[in-house]
């Protein structure tokens, strides 16, 4: 069993994946590029195997961190995804969550630095949380090894029972998701149903690299152009900019509904 681990840099993801592996790791590089592969056993559990993945903002085509990273993602499909984020940064960290969660692979959102949380007086409603993204959301810190290995053991429960695929949740507002259904229509005889949000997004966003890889006919690319096209006019705005406010404009009510800061960003303790 693969256990790949998702987050942005300085999320956490060095010290989780060091707790959960100890000694047990192999260091290497990605396929023909110069970015640095690991993964490690899982102790205590020496047929589940845990890939670390570059830490990464974004699964965009602009980085060679962020192209390696999806690649491994689309095609290896690891069998499920402990996305770790920065609890003290939930926000900016909860960007990549939305794309993680398009893939349709088991997946936890791991909260990470709770112990950081709870001295700046912040309250998180976890469960309201799992209900917004449709996906399992633990409290872990890594530094001080709680929840950590409970964390992995959860996604192992996950992939034993068949569970834990993300509910596609609500980011995209009533024009987009119409093209979007047009595009997945389109494109399910293709690429399969697995995953069919992910693909849908990156044919919208005109992701070339995306596109070629799925082999998609000019007819098709033709035809859902123009539901592309047609949503571009009523929100006045290019598509890929269209994808990228609308996962914000998410994030924000997810942030208002699940998060209570104590403090304002930048408001000093007395
Ligand atoms: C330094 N709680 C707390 N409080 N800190 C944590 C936790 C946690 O749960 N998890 C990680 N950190 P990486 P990426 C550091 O290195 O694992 C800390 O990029 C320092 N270093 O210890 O490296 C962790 O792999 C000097 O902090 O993240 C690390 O994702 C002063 O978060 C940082 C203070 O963790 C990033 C911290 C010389």
């Amino acid at each position: 069993m693969i256990i790949a681990l998702a987050g942005n840099p300085n999320s956490g993801k060095t010290t989780l994946f060091n707790n959960l592996t100890g000694g047990s790791q192999y260091v290497g590089n990605w396929p023909g590029v110069t970015v640095e592969k690991k993964d490690g056993k899982l102790k205590g559990h020496p047929d589940v195997t845990i890939q670390d993945l570059p830490g990464i903002y974004s699964l965009s085509p602009y980085s060679l961190e962020e192209v390696v990273a999806r690649q491994y993602l689309v095609n290896e499909k690891p069998d499920a995804i402990i996305n770790i984020i920065d609890g003290t940064n939930i926000e900016r960290n909860l960007y990549l969550t939305t794309q993680l969660l398009e893939l349709e692979i088991p997946m936890i959102l791991a909260i990470n630095m709770i112990d950081l949380v709870r001295k700046n007086g912040d309250q998180i409603n976890v469960k309201k949380l799992e209900n917004d993204l449709g996906c399992k959301v633990i409290e872990m810190s890594a530094l001080k090894g709680e929840n950590a290995l409970e964390v992995a053991e959860a996604a192992i429960q996950m992939v034993q029972e068949h569970t834990g695929i993300p509910q596609n949740p609500h980011v995209f507002t009533g024009s987009v998701e119409h093209a979007l259904a047009h595009i997945e229509e389109s494109i399910e005889p293709i690429v399969g149903s697995k995953g069919l949000r992910w693909f849908a997004v990156k044919v919208f966003e005109r992701d070339e690299r995306a596109i070629r890889e799925m082999g998609l006919s000019k007819e098709i690319l033709d035809h859902v152009e123009s539901h592309i096209r047609d949503c571009e006019k009523e929100l006045d705005d290019d598509a890929e900019s269209i994808i990228t406010s609308q996962r914000y404009d998410y994030i924000a009510k997810v942030m208002l509904e699940c998060v209570k800061k104590k403090r304002a960003r930048g408001e000093l303790s007395v």
